[in-house]
């Protein structure tokens, strides 16, 4: 599975740029993460703990597809906006893993990768589905092993600082829902 990935994206890889990462079953090229804008450290005015919670927003069924030998992990889950407001996602951290990236997923022009998201607004009254093939928070940099079957904390930040925390379950790396 994960030779038949990188086999099959392989030539995409060797073009990746800096502001688009190749999507090789979330392998990311390790290293050469310097010069992209989108790591800088984000400033806030609050923490996880202390932040209040986004009105109207729910955050469910959230699982993390591990992979093994630390390699980037993924988030995913839904998020249903039941207020009369927009919300917007503007980042995320998870305990254990110092790179945390929003990220999209993008095949057009038959070749799948993936792409830095800067943010994700969902629509007054809408849900916004995290999935597999789709946008998904990127875990990199992990100083532990994910056991599967685990639980791990995962703290969305939304406009106005704003945060949700959520526990994800941990997953195999062959999941695909
Ligand atoms: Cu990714």
């Amino acid at each position: 599975m994960q030779s038949l990935t990188i086999g099959l994206f392989g030539a995409a890889l060797a073009l990746a740029s800096s502001s688009v990462l190749a999507h090789a079953g979330h392998q990311h090229e390790s290293g050469g993460g310097d010069g992209h804008a989108c790591h800088a450290p984000v400033q806030r005015s609050t923490t996880a703990e202390n932040a209040s919670a986004p009105e109207d927003v729910t955050v469910s069924d959230c699982w993390i597809r591990a992979l093994p030998n630390r390699l980037p992990a993924a988030a995913y889950f839904r998020i249903s906006n039941t207020g009369e407001q927009n919300v917007v996602l503007r980042g995320a951290e998870a305990q254990g893993f110092s790179k945390v990236m929003l990220h999209g997923h993008d095949e057009s022009g038959g070749m799948a990768r993936m792409t830095h998201v800067e943010a994700v607004t969902v629509g007054a009254g809408q849900q916004f589905e995290f999935a597999p093939r789709g946008h998904h928070v990127m875990l990199e940099q992990a100083d532990f092993d994910l056991e599967i079957g685990s639980q791990r904390p995962l703290t969305l930040w939304f406009e106005g600082d704003k945060a949700l925390t959520v526990q994800c379950e941990v997953k195999a790396p062959g999941t695909l829902k």
